[in-house]
């Protein structure tokens, strides 16, 4: 038993300011490259004397990359390490392990709802002691030395096979093999009313769950079929495997179009969800009812205290930027505070930890509280049973009865995907020229009434966060935002966010796309985009 210090050569890693390193397989794996990312992760943040969580998404390269993290965590003076048997953790149930076991951190291996397989997308991400992910001074020290590193250290011998549960040595490391599921099973019982959502399946309310061929499965089998007793065969698509049966797990209605078609169809089932690769993301619908990310916030943080863990109310709400003003409008009706966060779970982390927040939420379909720190699908999930088990009503009806109290904010975001990057990023720039000279003027039709690129200040850091998406305010209401990807792999993605408030004495029944398209084209004569890109639609509406 040796530890080897092999000389590795630096690599174009992970950008500054991005939660984890997110590349191609055939890239990650590259001799050397995730071991010049692993080393930088230990030799920025530390290794000696930790206690580490280690899981993942079972994408495909999962295994023999967990192989090479724990040889070189044993390497690097790591004492214990927790895994997931057979390498699997969801991101909340590692965040969630993190934090019960009070570990140091934990990384986790997944590219989230990016596909997988030989030519899909491999990634990974440090979380932190808070269960959440690292944050911006850590990951950019990480970015220092992985651009900075001359060799990397590694055991000799090999990892022991990931599934048997209990303990196993590896050099001065103790591996500790645990069920990814159980643990986090107990705190979903500890925070939602069981026995009510067991009653409403009893009484005959059907749901199709799709996990999509990723990591969610294990978790929805166990919750929603054997504790809450649903139906068998409620859970679909409950096998991890490692190319998601070559699939895209991102919950939404044009990647989950099976679910969403069976969802809108006549043998729609009461109720229909999805989650994504690594299990913190969601899709929530009800019969004939799609309900967007940014609703579900609103209507979660209206309805939380129907929840045991939320009974005592919550003490505010925060969501990304370009997520809809939805949950504010909840907010300031409970008298509670609201926060406008750029996009990225890790911004929520310090308002989650000082009390500030209960619940937050992205219109990319992330949802959460302070029980974790990352975003949580099963989450989401429960907490919509729980509210339509004590409400007694259907989705579309909840939707239908939250429009006609709060109004209804119309929101789609439009994507246009593998742009040449100089291209997408020149765009960005051009605009951001413009913004000063926007206000006053008018666009097919629609005055801007402010133009700004959105900077953060946390409340309680004081940390800034300057460029953070570019938003065009018109003087009837409309919003829309601009911004590039962080997490793409190839190109870039230009995602342009709309929305539109119609009051609470409006038609809430109205097409979304149809409302929203002169704030479309309006966008398109700010930004110039068809005539840019050449592209005269979006490639992902959602
Ligand atoms: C996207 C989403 C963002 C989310 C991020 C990570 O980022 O828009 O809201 O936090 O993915 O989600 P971007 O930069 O591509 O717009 V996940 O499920 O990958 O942890
Ligand atoms: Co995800």
């Amino acid at each position: 038993m040796q530890v080897q210090a092999v000389s590795t050569t630096p690599i174009d890693g992970q950008k500054p300011g991005t939660s984890g390193l997110r590349k191609k397989v055939t890239e990650f794996s590259t001799p050397g490259y995730l071991e010049n990312y692993v080393q930088a992760i230990f030799d920025a943040w530390g290794a000696e004397g930790k206690t580490l969580v280690l899981g993942g998404d079972g994408r495909f390269f999962n295994k023999a990359a967990m192989a090479t993290v724990l040889r070189m965590a044993a390497a690097n003076g790591v004492t214990r390490m927790i895994v997931g048997r057979d390498g699997l953790l969801s991101t909340p149930a590692a965040s969630h392990l993190i934090r019960t076991r009070q570990a140091d951190g934990g990384l986790i291996l997944s590219a989230s709802h990016n596909p997988g397989g030989p030519d899909g997308d491999f990634g990974l991400k440090l979380n932190v002691a808070s269960g959440g992910p690292a944050p911006e001074a850590v990951t950019d020290a990480i970015f220092a030395a992985s651009g900075a590193i001359s060799r990397y250290l590694i055991l000799d011998n090999d990892a022991p096979a990931l599934d048997t549960l209990g303990e196993a040595p590896l050099g001065d490391m103790i591996i500790e093999m645990v069920d990814p599921v159980s643990d986090y099973a107990d705190l979903m019982e500890q925070l939602f009313d069981f026995d009510a959502i067991r009653a409403l399946f009893a009484n005959g309310f059907t749901m199709c769950f799709d996990a999509m061929h990723a990591v969610t499965g294990p978790y929805a089998i166990e919750i929603l079929e054997r504790r809450l007793g649903a139906a068998r065969g409620t859970v679909v698509n409950g096998v991890p495997s490692e190319d998601f049966n070559g699939g895209h797990p991102d919950p939404n209605p044009v990647w989950a179009h099976v679910l969403f078609d069976l969802m809108m169809g006549s043998e729609a089932p009461d109720f229909g969800a999805a989650s994504d690769g690594d299990g913190d993301r969601n899709m929530i619908l009800g019969r004939g009812a799609y309900v967007t990310p940014s609703d579900s916030l609103a209507v979660l943080v209206a309805n939380a205290q129907l929840a045991p863990g939320y009974a005592g109310g919550i003490s505010g709400v925060a969501r990304s930027m370009p997520t809809s003003a939805a949950a504010d409008r909840v907010a300031r009706a409970l008298g509670i505070e609201a926060f406008q966060t750029p996009t990225g779970w890790k911004f929520f982390g310090n308002l989650l930890d000082h009390g500030r927040i209960t619940i937050c939420g992205e219109e990319s379909a992330g949802t959460g509280s302070d029980h974790v720190r990352e975003k949580d699908g099963l989450w989401a999930v429960l907490l919509w049973l729980n509210i339509l088990a004590r409400r007694g009503q259907s989705v579309a009806e909840i939707m239908v009865d939250h429009w006609a109290r709060f109004g209804r904010d119309y929101y789609s975001r439009h994507d246009y995907e593998a742009l040449p990057k100089p291209e997408a990023e020149a765009l960005v720039a051009d605009l951001r020229a413009t913004l000063p000279g926007l206000s006053g003027r008018t666009f097919a039709g629609l005055g801007v009434s402010n133009a700004e690129d959105f900077a953060y200040l946390d409340p309680i850091d004081g940390s800034t966060s300057a460029r953070q998406g570019i938003i065009l305010q018109f003087t009837t209401g409309e919003r829309a935002v601009l911004r590039l990807s962080g997490t793409g792999t190839e190109g870039a993605t230009l995602r342009v966010y709309l929305e539109r408030f119609e009051g609470p004495e409006g038609n809430h029944g109205l097409d979304t796309q149809e409302v929203l398209a002169p704030l479309a084209r309006a966008v398109d004569q700010i930004a110039g985009i068809a005539t840019r890109t050449g592209r005269t639609a979006p490639d992902v509406m959602t």
